[in-house]
């Protein structure tokens, strides 16, 4: 099979907030790993949705709420194949990573945690990925413990090893890191927790926009993502998990549409998905993320990844020449993530001067303050690449470093 480039110009044509200048500058979005823009499909889908289908799901026989119902399960289906998932059973529509997370860590660990397990999770991880195993900790007796990184940001797979025990009942891994851009070994790590007899999860929000995921080939438990950075919109997200453990687990929230039926004696559940999805869902949130997989389906996860991996070296050797500059983060296996500092320059001024040069970037502690304590720094820049950035949105980047530069040792 042949693949074909992508066409950045075509994609960028599909954004219309790419078109605008910022500080009389033409913008330079390179802050994708926060949340990426939405393609015109995204929003026009929604707001389609809203003017012509809209009405609750699972409710009515009317018209309406049969075609919100449709439009509404058929994304569960371009989920499963998103993910490769084995049935629709097993994708439960969440508002995001956050709350996907802390669906396993309330539900599964309220019933699978005591005193004496642990939880592994790893020093790169999102808070996302860290305070919830922390409250499950607090409340069943378990303990937390972490897998190190080396100093550029690959996991101590050693460390990994030896961490896992027979009390080891959870690892909860970011399958990339938001900050360093690290792609952790997920295949190999879920095969030696499950040796191990414990269960993982996977924190997918960094990864599903940039590489193809196939979760039975990974074999993993759990995976999380959030629709806005896969060009979708905010405010919904997805947990995969495996059907004979999501039947095991209790309900999170309770409410309609996740019962059967209910009586003051005693309340029966609904099936899977359903058992997951408490009240009146985001909708046109599925819709949206609904278009957005078509849209990154059609140009290819593999060809995004190829194009954000070109760019990633173009902006690695331009930062190799950049005096003062520390790049952090810088393993063999990596994502388009760029994180720096300038010397005795702070990230947040770098920021700013970057911003009225029309580029975007997040400046601080990315929402992994351990990845910061590692390294000793407050914060850092991070550039973040997505399908529509090209080699002049790089360039641009390093003219603004160049200006910075000048600017604050003036
Ligand atoms: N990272 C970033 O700038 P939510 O907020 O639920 O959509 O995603 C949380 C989350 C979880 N895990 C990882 C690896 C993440 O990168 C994020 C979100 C953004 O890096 C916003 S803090």
């Amino acid at each position: 099979m042949t693949s074909v480039a992508l066409d950045v110009d075509s994609v960028r044509a599909d954004f219309p907030i790419l078109k605008q200048q910022i500080h009389g500058r033409p913008l330079v979005y390179l802050d994708s790993g926060a949340s990426a823009q939405k393609p015109e499909v995204v929003t026009q889908a929604m707001s389609d949705y809203y003017r012509r289908d809209h009405s609750n799901v699972h409710r009515g026989v009317h018209t309406l709420s049969q075609r919100a119902t449709a439009a509404y399960e058929t994304v569960r289906e371009k989920v499963c194949t998103l993910l490769n998932a084995a049935r629709t059973s097993e994708i439960i529509y969440v508002s995001g990573t956050t709350a996907a997370i802390n669906l396993v860590a309330q539900t599964y660990g309220r019933a699978n945690l005591s005193p004496g397990s642990e939880i592994l999770v790893t020093e790169m991880e999102h808070h996302a990925n860290i305070v919830p195993w922390q409250i499950a900790c607090e409340l069943s007796g378990a303990t937390l413990k972490v897998v190190p990184f080396h100093d550029n940001g690959v996991l101590d797979l050693d460390q990994y090893r030896t961490m896992l025990s027979d009390n080891t009942r959870i690892v909860a891994v970011t399958h990339i890191s938001n900050t360093l851009g690290t792609i952790n070994p997920m295949a190999e790590m879920i095969r030696l927790a499950h040796d191990a007899g414990a269960v993982v999860l996977v924190d997918g929000a960094q990864a599903v926009p940039h590489m193809e995921v196939d979760v039975q080939a990974l074999d993993c438990d759990f995976y999380a993502f959030s629709g806005h950075k896969l060009y979708g919109p905010t405010g919904f997200g997805i947990l995969y998990g495996k059907e004979s453990l999501l039947e095991a687990m209790p309900p999170w929230q309770g409410g309609g549409d996740m019962i059967k039926q209910v009586r003051f004696a005693q309340t029966t559940y609904n099936d899977l998905p359903y058992k997951f999805e408490a009240g009146t869902p985001h909708i046109a949130g599925a819709v949206g993320l609904g278009a957005a997989i078509d849209y990154v389906s059609g140009h290819g996860l593999s060809q995004i990844a190829a194009h954000e991996r070109a760019l990633l070296d173009y902006a690695q050797a331009q930062a190799s020449a950049v005096s003062g500059l520390q790049v952090f983060g810088t393993a063999p296996d990596k994502a388009a993530v760029l994180s720096f500092e300038l010397d005795g320059i702070h990230a947040h001024d770098v920021g700013t001067v970057l911003d009225h040069e029309g580029v975007a970037v997040r400046a601080g502690h990315h929402c992994a303050m351990p990845v910061m304590e590692h390294f000793g720094v407050a914060a850092t820049v991070r550039a973040s690449f997505g399908m529509y950035n090209n080699y002049d949105d790089v360039d641009a980047l390093f003219a603004g470093i160049a200006r910075t530069k000048d600017l604050m040792s003036a």
